[in-house]
């Protein structure tokens, strides 16, 4: 039975990389576990799941290497697949990591002639994501780093990077392209380490960016969690700088190489919390899965893996929900401070001065007294352990 457009929930905006369910599960030990899908099957399988779209790598969907007519039918054939189920293509991004042309990079390859041909590659693919009407355009540099600090000059890689992204993000302006860009950051893996390792990095480099108002970001669980950082704090600065343009949801345990598990099947807790905290800000771009389904599963369990991200997701929705609305986490949180924090340090029109001239702020302020208050955070923790482990 297919899912009709209709009937999908627009809410839910959940979609997939062709790449996820179309991985064929080769690692640097051992070959591929499956058999190759084809881009129109997991667009059907897809849809009949109950995802809004996918998204793909120019190669995902077009062999490297392919002529302008085996290109064409390429597309053809896929556009006929989501007319037919109503599927949306709402990222697009650019392979710029497989091919060995691009072993030191694309943008910042110390070879000239590798940065002028993958900024053409891109600008190739930017155009069937404007034809496809896609709004968002990925650029995840996996290949963009180094394993030898020796090896090139971070300052001047960075100068690649930004010419790079000015360049584009001009073509896009001239050309009218209605699309916003939107940078993955990784700390390494495949490089031994990777330029714009971590959402502030990003945050950081797009600020020098000419049109930067264009570019944001697509952080990725795993990613963030490589780094041993927090998903959930970095995912809020993202949001508080209004950069959260994608997200890339999945999986990871702890500091090692990249899982790409299924959502919530590494830090549940972090995960409860990142979903509560996307629904309750407003995030409104899709929820992207970007998930390998493990070496280990045949086609039946790819498809299984696929709806269990969808699943985990609505689950963690629903508890957050709970949660949000239990009069009891209600009053933990007042009692933790969680309103006050929401009060400006200083008062209405109050400046330095006033603040120095407040002798109850310092001179008769007892610090040993306020040292005794506690802050009641476990409590409120432990409410949403139970609300996750549905006993509320
Ligand atoms: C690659 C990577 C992902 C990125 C994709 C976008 S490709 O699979 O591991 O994290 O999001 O280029
Ligand atoms: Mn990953
Ligand atoms: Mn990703």
């Amino acid at each position: 039975m297919t899912t009709s457009a209709s009937s999908r929930s627009q809410k839910d905006k959940f979609t997939f990389g062709l790449w996820t369910v179309g991985w064929q599960a080769r690692d640097p030990f051992g070959d591929a576990t499956r058999a190759p899908l084809d881009p129109v099957e997991a667009v059907h399988k897809l849809s009949e799941l109950g995802a809004y779209g996918v998204t793909f790598h120019d190669d995902d969907l077009i062999p490297f290497g392919s002529d302008d007519k085996a290109r064409d039918a390429c597309i053809a054939r896929f556009q006929k697949a989501l007319a037919e189920t109503g599927m949306k293509v709402p990222m697009v991004t650019t392979n710029l990591f497989t091919h060995p042309v691009f072993k030191d990079g694309g943008f910042t390859s110390n070879d000239r002639s590798v940065r002028r041909y993958a900024l053409r590659k891109v600008m190739r693919n930017l155009d069937l994501a404007a034809q496809l009407g896609a709004h968002t355009y990925v650029f995840w540099g996996g290949r963009e780093g180094a394993e030898y600090d020796g090896s090139k000059c971070v300052q001047t890689a960075l100068d690649r990077f930004r010419e790079g992204m000015n360049l584009l993000t001009t073509y896009c302006k001239d050309k009218g392209y209605d699309l916003r860009f939107a940078i993955e950051p990784k700390p390494n893996e495949p490089r031994g380490d990777i330029l714009l390792p971590t959402i502030g990095h990003a945050l950081a480099f797009i600020d020098t960016l000419e049109h930067k108002e264009m570019v944001g970001l697509n952080p990725e669980v795993g990613h963030e969690q490589m780094a041993g950082l927090n998903f959930v704090h970095g995912i809020a600065q993202a949001l508080w700088h209004k950069k959260l343009f994608h997200i890339d949801l999945n999986g990871q345990r702890g500091i090692k190489y990249d899982q790409d598990l299924v959502f919530g099947h590494g830090d549940l807790l972090n995960a409860f919390f990142l979903v509560d905290l996307l629904e309750s800000a407003g995030y409104e771009g899709p929820r992207h899965f970007d998930y390998k389904p493990s070496r280990t599963e045949d086609y039946e369990g790819v498809w299984a893996s696929a709806a269990a991200n969808m699943r985990t997701y609505r689950l963690l929705r629903e508890r957050a929900e709970k949660f949000r609305q239990d009069p009891e986490v209600q009053a933990a949180r007042k009692a933790s401070g969680w309103d006050e924090l929401a009060q400006p340090t200083l008062g209405a029109g109050e400046d330095y001065k006033a603040l120095l001239a407040d002798k109850s702020a310092y001179e008769d302020f007892d610090a040993d007294r306020v040292a005794q208050r506690g802050f009641a955070f476990v409590r409120l923790n432990q409410l949403a352990v139970d609300h996750l482990l549905g006993s509320r």
